[in-house]
C-alpha cells in the first residue's frame, strides 16, 4: 500500500479530456482490522475540507475502525486524502468532552445538562426581559450539519429576533458568497468539480488545491499525466504543489491581486479575446470596467506584483485564447487585500469570455469547510435563508409565513451583523450572551490577545459547544459537549452544490448531545411560540428538519425540493437545485446566461466595490439587470499596512495538508501529527542569509499586535514575505495554559481589519519582523517536506514519511 504520509495524492490514474476520470477505491483500517472483520460500513462524506469526498465508515464492535472512499460518488470516485484516512481517529480519543461543565468560583466543573441548560436558559430570560434580542450573539461554525444551522436560524432570527449571527464562514468564504452575489445576483457555485475533465486551460488563484483539496487536485494530476493536458496558471507566493506543476506561476507580492486581474483584463479587451455578443447581451457595466482597467498595462503590474511582464503577457494569453477555461480562487484571494473585488475580477474574465455553464467552462469560488455552504444558505450566519434578501420585503414576508410568526419579529431593519462586528459588540458590552458552537476562536480569529480579553470579560456570558476541551472552551461559562459526525445523521453540501447524507455509524459517547438536540432543547426551554401559540420549532429529528428546510427553499436558486435522505442513500450526492425539473440535480449554473439578477429575486441589491457602500433596491431597480451578470469593476489601491521600518517583512498565513485547522482533530491523529508535529515560520533563502538564520533555527516574529517563536525553514517563498501555518494553539502544549513567552499561534500576529464588502478578515496581511532567537540543534524545522514547505533548491532535510519526519 501507498505510504500516504509520503504520497499524499497516491498513484495516479491518467485520463484525456473529456474522457471519465477513473475510479480509485482508498482505503485505512486500523491496525489489526481486516475488511472481513467489519460489521458494518456506513455512508457519509468528509468533514475535513469542502471538497466533499464520499466515504463509508467501517464499524466494529460499535466502533469507528476506519474509512473507505465510495467508487459511485461523483466527487472522488473513490480517493481520500490524507485527512479523509487517518482524521477520523480523533474520534475515539480518550480526552472527548462527555459531561457539561459550568464555571463554579471561577473553575470549570462537571454540571448535569439539566444544570447546564438552566444556566444558560436562566441568564437567556433575565437578558431578554432587561435588554431585549440585541444582548444576544450567535457564532457558529461552517462543519455542522445543515438540519443544524437551519434549526439555529430558526431560533435567532424568529425565536429571539436577533441579527448578532453569524458564522467562522467569514473568516472562510465569505467572500466568496459575496463575490456571486455580487456578479450572479445569487450565492451559488456556476461550476462543477467536472469541468476540469474538459478544461483546456485552468487558473489556480491564491488556491493551494495540492494540499486543501487534494482530491481534486489529483484529478488535475490525472489530466497532467494524461493526453491533452490542460495548461496550468498559479498565482501564489509560495512555491506550492500546486504552482510547481503550472506552465506559468506568478508569485506575486501578496495583497496584489487586483493590479494583476486588471491587467488580465486589460489584455483580453485589447487584444479583442472576449465575447462580445454574450457581453452585449448577458452583462452590464463593460464600458466602466474597460475605463477602468484602462492602464493597467503588464508593464505597470509588473512593477505592483514584483513578477515579470512577459509573465503576466504570458499567462493573460492562456486565459485569453483557450477555449475551455476553468478557474478557482481561496484563501490567498479571499483573505488578502481587496478580497471582494478580486474575487470579481475573476468573474469578470469568465463573463467577458462567455466562459460559463459549459463543460470545463466555469468558475469554482471554492469553500473551504465541509459545510460552509450551508451555513450560507440557511442563514445561520445572519443572511436570509435560501438565499432571500433582507431589504426586500416580500422574502421577509416568505419566511414570516412560512414560520408563521409577524414579519416585525425578523430582523431585517439592517445588514446582518458580521462576525467581526459581533465580537466588537461583545468587546463594547453590547452583547452580554455569546454563543459559540463548533469553532474554535481563541485560535482562529485574529488578534488573539484581544479574542482571549473578550472572552474572559466579566460582562460576557459564553456557552462553547464542542467535542474537545479547547483553547476557547477553558475561557466558557458553561461547556456542551457535543457528538460529531459519525454519531449523528445530517446533510451538508460540498463546493459544487453536491449534496451528500452522512449516517450516524456509531452512538454518542458519554453524555454527548447530538448538535441539534442541543438546540432543539434550547428552543423547547426558552418557549419560543409562532402566532397561533404553538412551539415554533415544529421537528425533532434531522429527517424533519430537511423537510422543513426543503419547504424554506422551493422556487429560490438553491432548491433542495427533490431530494430526499432515501434518494441520497446507496449512490452518488446529488447537486442542487435538485427540484421537479431537474430530479437528478443540476450539473452546471447559468449555461443559458439567466442569472439571478431580476431585483424581485437577487440575493442583494450590490455594493461599491472599494468602499462597500450598499446599493438601494431603487438603485438596482434603474439599473435593471433584468437577468444579466454585472461586470464589476475597481481600482488597484495598495494594502493598508505595508511592511517598511519595524515590521519590513509581509505576513502570510495559511495550511498544510496535513493538518486541519486548530487541529482539535487532526493531532488526535498520529499519523497526521507526526508529519507536522510543531510550528514553524518559513523564510526565503536570500531574507535567511541576511537575518543570519539557518534552517532549524528558532526565529520570533513579531508585529504591532504580539509574537510568536518557531523554528525557521528555509524555503524558496518569494523574498520579503513569512509564512507561519496557523494550526498551532496551545491545548495540546505543557499546562494547556494561554501562552506567555512561548506562543506559535500565528494569529496572535495578525490584524483587526477586514474586506469593505465581505467583512472577511484579513488573514494573509500584515507587516511582521523577523529576529534570530536560538541556533539550531542541528535538526530541521518540524515542517513537512512534500509540500509548500518544503526546503529551498537542494536543502536536505529529513523527508515526511509514515514513521515521522
Ligand atoms: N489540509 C487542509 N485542508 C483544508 C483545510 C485545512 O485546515 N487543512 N481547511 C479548509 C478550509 S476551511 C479552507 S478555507 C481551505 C483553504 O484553502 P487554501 O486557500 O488553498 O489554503 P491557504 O493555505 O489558507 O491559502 C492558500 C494560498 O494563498 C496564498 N496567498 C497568500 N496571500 C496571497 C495573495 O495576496 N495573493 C495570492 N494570489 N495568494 C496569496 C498562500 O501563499 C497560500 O499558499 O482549505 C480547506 N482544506
Ligand atoms: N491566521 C489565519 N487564521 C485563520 C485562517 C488562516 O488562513 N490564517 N483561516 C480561517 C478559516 S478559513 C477558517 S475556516 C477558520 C477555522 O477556525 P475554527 O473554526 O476555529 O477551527 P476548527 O479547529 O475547525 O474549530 C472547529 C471546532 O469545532 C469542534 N468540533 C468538531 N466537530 C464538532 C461537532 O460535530 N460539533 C461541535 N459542537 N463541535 C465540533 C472542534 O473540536 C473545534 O474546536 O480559521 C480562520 N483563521
Ligand atoms: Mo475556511
Amino acid at each position: 500500500m501507498t505510504d500516504r504520509i509520503a504520497n499524499p495524492w497516491g498513484e495516479r490514474t491518467p485520463f484525456g479530456r473529456d474522457e471519465d476520470w477513473p475510479t480509485r477505491v482508498d482505503r485505512f483500517l486500523e491496525d489489526g482490522v481486516g475488511e472481513e472483520d467489519v460489521d458494518a460500513w456506513v455512508q457519509t462524506a468528509s468533514i475535513l475540507h469542502s471538497n466533499g469526498d464520499a466515504l463509508d465508515i467501517a464499524v466494529k464492535d460499535g466502533r469507528i475502525v476506519g474509512v473507505r472512499g465510495r467508487p459511485v460518488d461523483r466527487v472522488n470516485k473513490g480517493r481520500l486524502d490524507p485527512k479523509d484516512l487517518f482524521g477520523w481517529q480523533a474520534n475515539n480519543s480518550d480526552d472527548r468532552l462527555k459531561r457539561p461543565l459550568v464555571r463554579e468560583n471561577g473553575e470549570l466543573v462537571e454540571a448535569s445538562w439539566d444544570e447546564a441548560f438552566d444556566r444558560i436558559v436562566g441568564e437567556s430570560k433575565r437578558l431578554l426581559e432587561e435588554k431585549g434580542p440585541l444582548a444576544f450573539g450567535f457564532y457558529t461554525t461552517g462543519q455542522l450539519f445543515l438540519e443544524e444551522y437551519y434549526t439555529l436560524g430558526v431560533i435567532g432570527k424568529a425565536g429571539l429576533g436577533t441579527p448578532h449571527m453569524d458564522g467562522n464562514t467569514r473568516l472562510c468564504t465569505a467572500t466568496a458568497g459575496q463575490a456571486l452575489k455580487e456578479s450572479f445576483g445569487s450565492d451559488g457555485q456556476p461550476g462543477s468539480y467536472a469541468d476540469i475533465d474538459h478544461a483546456e486551460a485552468i487558473m489556480l488563484f491564491g488556491h493551494n488545491m495540492a494540499e486543501t483539496q487534494a482530491v481534486t487536485w489529483m484529478r488535475v494530476l490525472d489530466r497532467l499525466e494524461g493526453p491533452n493536458p490542460p495548461d496550468l496558471v498559479v498565482v501564489d507566493p509560495r512555491p506550492t504543489p500546486v504552482a510547481e506543476k503550472a506552465t506559468v506561476h506568478l508569485p506575486i507580492k501578496p495583497g496584489t491581486n487586483v493590479a494583476l486581474l486588471n491587467a488580465f483584463l486589460y489584455e483580453i479587451i485589447k487584444n479583442g479575446w472576449y465575447d462580445g455578443e454574450y457581453v452585449e447581451a448577458h452583462t452590464f457595466g463593460f464600458e466602466e470596467l474597460k475605463s477602468t482597467v484602462a492602464g493597467c498595462t503588464p508593464e505597470w503590474a509588473a512593477g505592483v506584483c514584483g513578477v515579470e511582464t512577459e509573465e503576466i503577457r504570458e499567462a493573460a494569453r492562456i486565459l485569453g485564447t483557450s477555449r475551455r477555461l476553468l478557474s478557482t480562487a481561496l484563501q490567498g484571494v479571499y483573505q488578502s487585500h481587496q478580497a471582494t473585488a478580486a474575487a470579481c475580477g475573476i468573474n469578470n474574465i469568465h463573463l467577458l469570455r462567455g466562459m460559463l455553464g459549459r463543460p470545463g467552462c466555469g468558475v469554482l469560488q471554492f469553500n473551504g469547510q465541509p459545510t460552509a455552504q450551508n451555513t450560507r444558505e440557511t442563514g445561520a450566519n445572519g443572511d436570509l435563508p435560501a438565499f432571500r434578501n433582507w431589504d426586500n420585503k416580500e422574502h421577509v414576508q416568505e419566511l414570516a409565513d412560512l414560520w408563521n410568526v409577524d414579519g416585525m419579529k425578523i430582523p431585517h431593519w439592517a445588514p446582518p451583523t458580521h462576525a467581526m462586528q459581533i465580537w466588537r459588540y461583545a468587546e463594547q458590552g453590547s452583547i452580554n450572551f455569546l454563543w459559540i458552537s463548533c469553532t474554535n476562536p481563541a485560535v482562529s480569529l485574529p488578534e488573539l490577545r484581544r479574542i482571549r480579553s473578550i472572552l474572559g470579560s466579566e460582562d460576557l456570558f459564553v456557552v462553547v459547544q464542542d467535542i474537545f476541551l479547547t483553547e476557547t472552551a477553558q475561557l466558557a461559562d458553561v461547556v456542551l459537549p457535543a457528538a460529531t459526525w459519525g454519531e449523528k445523521t445530517g446533510t451538508y453540501t460540498n463546493t459544487d452544490r453536491t449534496v451528500h447524507l452522512s449516517e450516524a455509524a456509531v452512538g454518542p459517547p458519554g453524555e454527548t448531545k447530538h448538535d441539534l438536540d442541543i438546540f432543539l432543547e434550547y428552543a423547547k426551554r426558552m418557549d419560543f411560540r409562532d402566532r397561533d401559540g404553538r412551539p415554533l420549532i415544529k421537528w425533532e429529528h434531522p429527517e424533519e428538519a430537511f423537510e422543513a428546510w426543503k419547504e424554506c427553499t422551493r422556487g429560490r436558486p438553491c432548491d433542495y425540493t427533490g431530494l430526499t435522505y432515501e434518494k441520497l442513500r446507496g449512490g452518488s450526492g446529488i447537486q442542487w437545485p435538485c427540484n421537479g425539473e431537474h430530479p437528478d440535480g443540476t450539473e452546471r449554473l447559468y449555461g443559458d446566461a439567466d442569472f439571478n439578477t431580476r431585483t424581485e429575486d437577487c440575493e442583494t441589491y450590490g455594493h461599491d466595490l472599494l468602499m462597500g457602500a450598499v446599493n438601494s433596491e431603487a438603485d438596482h431597480r434603474a439599473t435593471a439587470p433584468e437577468g444579466r451578470a454585472f461586470l464589476k469593476a475597481a481600482a488597484y489601491t495598495p494594502p493598508h499596512e505595508e511592511p517598511g521600518g519595524e515590521y519590513p517583512f509581509r505576513l502570510n498565513t495559511g495550511r498544510t495538508i496535513f493538518h486541519f485547522h486548530t487541529r482539535t482533530k487532526t493531532a488526535r491523529a498520529p499519523q497526521l501529527q507526526n508529519a507536522a508535529p510543531e510550528a514553524w515560520v518559513e523564510v526565503s533563502p536570500e531574507d535567511a542569509r541576511e537575518l543570519g538564520v539557518s534552517e532549524g533555527d528558532t526565529v520570533r516574529v513579531e508585529s504591532p499586535r504580539g509574537r510568536i517563536e518557531a523554528r525557521a525553514r528555509v524555503s524558496d517563498i518569494r523574498g520579503g514575505v513569512v509564512f507561519a501555518p496557523f494550526h498551532y494553539g496551545y491545548f495540546d502544549q505543557e499546562g494547556g495554559d494561554a501562552p506567555d513567552g512561548h506562543a506559535r499561534a500565528a494569529n496572535e500576529l495578525t490584524i483587526t481589519e477586514w474586506d469593505p464588502v465581505s467583512k472577511q478578515p484579513l488573514f494573509k496581511a500584515g507587516a511582521v519582523r523577523v529576529t534570530k532567537v536560538a541556533d539550531s540543534d542541528g535538526s530541521p524545522a518540524p515542517a513537512p517536506t512534500n509540500t509548500a514547505s518544503k526546503p529551498a533548491g537542494d536543502g536536505r532535510v529529513h523527508e515526511t514519511t509514515r514513521g515521522g519526519r
